[in-house]
């Protein structure tokens, strides 16, 4: 009998159906109705989950998303696919991307995610059955140098100091409202976008939930500088007020450059290519070291304007675990931290799972967002990367609690309230069914 996490196999089928029911054909929108479009890491969570029905479907997931790659090799955080009868603030016309890169399929904006996506890649080929293997080596060999491009992108325009750390432009290229942008957001001098309506508070009918209005004035003000500097990488690191080297998005390209080379011979890669790659992977993990502090455990991302650390303990402390560091010494020291007091050991918390930031940090807000709640895909980031480091029981059991906590109510929400597992945000969120079918089959 599978452990299903108290779901049983009716889990699995749910979790399909909802995948299946945000189909829009050939690419997959992020949740019904809050998040209409395709977004980038989504669709890489949401191919793992493809993977497990269909892994030529899920492969379309992929080639869909990286037929809107930039001339730069960046993949854009939004593809615009959804059309006017799906409304999304802020849209197409706020990021003004076709003045600047007319070649575009489709309408994107002009910033990025975590590269999610060669795990992805990965994840299809480990599950395709041997009679589809050549079609879809085919399909992964035309797709592998587009997956190069994307990580030369971030491993060179996005890191000119050749740090192994990759800076980030926008709270939106990955977890909006984390505390982790506080300080910098507030540097930031006169803020006015003009006037905007925001669809997403009353969509979910909890604004509170939400990033503030102080945050959208932020967010928007950094949207008209990017396009005032014409996403120009080299304009933006003169001029622009908010760089950060990300740890977490560096962590994350560490793990996919190590995909890919696992990639390297189904690919046919070049020599050249993979020297590349683990040049990029070796400088990584030196990058992430040299942002760890052994004494507390955290890791810590920078800001490159203030020149300032930014020490909080977020689940982005853990960088050098989702990292699958190679250090010994690292992963002992994180892993005691994972499950203290400050982490998955407070004693308030529902499920032993990593919350989004630490209920020990004064910013904590257990509801709103990305400063608090439980995110199943960060989890199982995490339980993939524990998985690799060997912690395979801690493994298991945060993939049992996460099933557990997902099984408690059909409706596969976007994050989870830490202390009473209440489901807050969209519902039928595709990746939280995806990594729902991922862990389930995991635990068969
Ligand atoms: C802005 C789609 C996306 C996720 C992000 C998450 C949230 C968007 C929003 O939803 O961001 O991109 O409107 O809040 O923060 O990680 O990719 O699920």
């Amino acid at each position: 009998m599978p452990d299903s996490g108290g779901g049983g196999p009716a889990l699995r089928d749910r979790a399909a159906a909802v995948l299946h029911e945000n189909d829009a054909g050939g690419w997959t929108r992020a949740a019904p109705r809050l998040y209409p479009h395709q977004w980038s890491w989504d669709s890489a969570f949401i191919a793992i989950g493809w993977a497990h029905l269909d892994a030529g479907r899920a492969l379309t997931e992929l080639e869909g998303l990286f037929a809107a790659q930039w001339p730069t090799g960046m993949v854009p955080h939004i593809v615009f696919r959804a059309g006017p009868d799906h409304p999304y603030f802020p849209g197409p016309e706020w990021w003004d991307v076709s003045a600047v890169v007319p070649s575009l399929p489709a309408a994107t904006t002009g910033i990025c995610q975590p590269p999610v996506h060669a795990l992805a890649v990965r994840r299809i080929w480990q599950l395709t059955p041997a009679d589809a293997r050549p079609a879809i080596r085919a399909r992964i060999q035309a797709l592998y140098p587009r997956l190069v491009a994307w990580h030369r992108y971030l491993a060179t325009e996005r890191d000119p100091e050749a740090s192994g750390l990759v800076t980030t432009y926008h709270p939106w290229e990955g977890t909006d409202n984390s505390p982790r942008w506080d300080r910098a957001l507030a540097r930031i001098q006169a803020p006015d976008p003009g006037p905007y309506t925001r669809l997403d508070e009353s969509e979910l009918g909890d604004p509170s939930q939400r990033p503030t209005n102080w945050d959208y004035d932020r967010y928007l003000t950094l949207v008209e500088l990017l396009r005032k500097y014409r996403y120009d990488d080299g304009l933006i690191y003169q001029h622009y007020p908010f760089l950060i080297k990300d740890v977490f998005f560096s962590a994350v390209l560490v793990a996919a450059n190590a995909a890919l080379l696992d990639l390297a011979d189904v690919a046919g890669a070049s020599d050249s290519d993979r020297e590349t790659l683990a040049g990029w992977l070796d400088r990584g993990r030196a990058g992430l070291a040299a942002r760890f502090d052994a004494r507390s455990g955290l890791c810590a991302d920078y800001d490159v304007r203030a020149k300032e650390d930014i020490r909080l303990r977020t689940f982005a402390t853990f960088a050098p675990l989702f990292a699958r560091t190679a250090d010994a010494g690292q992963r002992d020291v994180q892993l005691q931290l994972l499950d203290s007091a400050d982490f998955c050991g407070h004693p308030g918390l529902h499920w032993r799972l990593l919350p989004s930031t630490s209920p020990a940090e004064p910013a904590f807000e257990s509801r709103t967002y990305w400063r608090g709640p439980v995110w199943p895909v960060i989890n199982w980031l995490l339980t993939e990367a524990l998985t690799a480091l060997g912690a395979t029981d801690r493994a298991a059991q945060m993939r049992r609690e996460s099933l557990a906590q997902i099984a408690g109510n059909g409706d596969f929400a976007e994050y989870y309230e830490p202390f009473t597992g209440e489901h807050l945000g969209s519902q039928h969120q595709s990746w939280t069914a995806a990594v729902t079918l991922d862990w389930l089959s995991a635990a068969s």
